[in-house]
């Protein structure tokens, strides 16, 4: 799991000021009063969207401003109310008071809105405040000033996709080289001893969070080495990426070790076996590597996607793909 964060200040819109004017036609000398109200601010609300996955594009920006009440105006006409302001958030996000420190909301579910901030309401227009004494009245009212909160957002982050593979194959240097995640690289097994999380962003709008997790080895469904514990893990994920060391320098066979994690993968869970996923060939850099690919890739009997996070090749190629395969894919 891991902790997705962004502050942020928003702030609603101001009301319209009220008019003060009179009414004005020929042969009217003393027309009565007809200045309109002003338009209420806009809110700033927050929904929680399931096409959503991180907080990174949302804490871009730090000030979030909704638009104004339109001003009142002459013959009673009333301003336009301010549009609200939408701001979409991942499912499960935790919506805090900055300053208090307090949770507001949950927004747990789909489509579940929250009003933060509340616009200010418009002014009152001068034709309002007419009665039987006072035929004339000269002021109006000034709009409101729209609420202003800071805001702390958390997301709790479950990953997306999970990287698999013998120890040694290249998922820790592949989660570093496609996010911000630093974790622990080595050229011996069982480096990796706990997952680690990390966002790829493939736009502005769309990330994909990635799991590496400890090596497998064959066994591992029945509680060898490391990585068994973690075979639930990868449950919880909606799609896996298989990763096969296709360097030269690899004394594993390539087509030997992804049967390997096969096997494992399929004694482990019916899920496991049937969770969408793709085959990465990694450390691609050279003739003898992509010879392995290609019998890797003829012994799975689909597309293996060649890669190097030494030379940061086939990446990007990759990340849509799974970004692809994952959207497709619904939610646990
Ligand atoms: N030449 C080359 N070496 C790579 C590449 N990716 C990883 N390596 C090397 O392969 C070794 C193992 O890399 P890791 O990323 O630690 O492998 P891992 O799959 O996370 O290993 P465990 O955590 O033990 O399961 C390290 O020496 C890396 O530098 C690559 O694209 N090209
Ligand atoms: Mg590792």
């Amino acid at each position: 799991m891991f902790r997705d964060e962004a502050r942020i200040e928003v702030l609603a819109g101001k009301g319209g000021d009220g008019h003060a004017s009179f009414h004005r036609e020929k042969f009217v000398p003393l027309g009565g009063p007809d200045g309109g109200d002003g338009g209420d601010g806009g809110d700033v609300v927050m929904i929680a969207s399931a096409n959503l996955n991180s907080l990174l594009p949302i804490g871009r920006r730090f000030r979030y401003r909704a638009q104004d009440g339109e001003a009142g105006r002459t013959k009673l006409k009333a301003g336009k109310d301010g549009l609200e302001l939408v701001l979409e958030v991942p499912i499960g996000t935790q919506v805090f008071d900055a300053e208090r420190g307090n949770l507001l909301r949950d927004l747990a579910t789909d489509g579940q809105r929250l009003v933060i901030v509340r616009g200010g309401r418009g002014g009152k227009g001068n034709a309002r405040f007419a009665n039987s004494v006072r035929q004339a009245p000269k002021h109006a009212e000034k709009g409101r000033p729209g609420e202003q909160r800071g805001l702390r957002l958390e997301l709790k982050l479950f990953a997306e996709a999970g990287l698999v593979g013998l120890p040694n194959a290249g998922k820790s240097t592949f989660l570093s080289a496609v996010t911000a995640a630093t974790p622990k690289i080595a050229d011996y097994p069982f480096t990796t001893l706990a997952p680690q999380v990390g966002i790829a962003s493939l736009s502005e709008s769309e990330t994909i969070v990635l799991a590496d997790l400890p090596g497998l080895i064959e066994g591992a469904s029945e509680g060898h080495g490391l990585g068994h514990k973690f075979l639930k893990h990868v449950e919880r994920c909606r799609a896996i990426l298989h990763l096969v060391d296709c360097s030269p320098d690899s004394i594993t066979d390539a087509v030997e070790a992804w049967r390997v994690i096969e096997a494992e993968l399929a004694a482990f869970s019916p899920e496991l076996a049937e969770k969408p996923r793709l085959v990465l060939a990694t450390k691609v850099e050279g003739e003898e590597a992509e010879a392995r690919a290609a019998e890797l890739e003829r012994a799975v009997g689909k597309r293996v996607w060649r890669v190097s996070s030494a030379r940061r090749s086939g990446l990007r190629e990759v990340l849509v793909e799974a970004h692809r395969l994952v959207r497709g894919v619904p939610a646990y």
